[in-house]
């Protein structure tokens, strides 16, 4: 069997400098080549909503902020459900969450007494948080949230656990 019968469109664009389809203004590449099974998954991630840092005193991580970058506390809240203080430091559509325990028994205060200060989560925005959660299930996702749940500033999310997410902590951010 000779290889030209062989040929398997997706191998083309995936070789580096010189398939047949390489330059070929009619052949445009297929941005799902090497994708694997996320070629059936539409994008479901409109933006980065929010870096979440956590800090042993948000006073001092909002100073440094403000002394070092100039940003700016666009709003700040208390979340009781889930044991933090935060405040948000708009940068262009996202924000910087700095986060603080307000208790004991909060996944914040654990992070700190175990890894110490630093990147927390990520919060992905997206258009709906419901289907979002359903697609991730659908990939066998490990959730922490089995329903969308309120956030802060009236946002609605859900968190998918860092052990099944390449180590992140990651929320799902619907505005
Ligand atoms: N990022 C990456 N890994 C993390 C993590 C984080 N934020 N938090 C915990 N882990 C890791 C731990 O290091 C640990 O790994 P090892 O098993 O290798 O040691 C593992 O996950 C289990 O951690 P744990 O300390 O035993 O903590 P728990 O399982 O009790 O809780 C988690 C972890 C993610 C389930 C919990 O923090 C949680 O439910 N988080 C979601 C809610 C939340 O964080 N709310 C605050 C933010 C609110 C907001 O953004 O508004
Ligand atoms: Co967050």
């Amino acid at each position: 069997m000779s290889p030209v019968t062989a040929r398997n469109p997706h191998e083309d664009s995936e070789e580096k400098g010189g398939g047949l389809a390489a330059g070929d203004p009619d052949e445009p590449r297929d941005p799902m080549d090497g994708m694997g099974d996320s070629a059936d998954t539409p994008m479901l991630l409109t933006e980065i909503d929010h870096i979440a840092i956590a800090v042993n005193d948000l006073g001092d991580a909002i100073d440094y902020y403000r002394e070092t970058f100039g940003a700016v506390v666009e709003h700040r809240e208390i979340v009781e459900s889930d044991g933090v203080e935060e405040a948000l430091l708009q940068v262009a559509e996202s924000y910087i969450q700095l986060l603080t325990p307000t208790r004991d028994d909060s996944p914040v205060a654990k992070y700190l007494e175990k890894r110490g200060e630093g990147l927390h989560h990520v919060g992905y925005r997206v258009a709906d948080c419901a289907v979002a959660l359903e697609a991730v299930k659908a990939q066998g996702g490990r959730v922490l949230d089995e329903k969308p749940r309120p956030g802060s500033r009236g946002t609605t999310v859900a968190f998918i656990h860092p052990k099944a997410a390449f180590g992140t902590l990651i929320e799902l951010v619907q505005e």
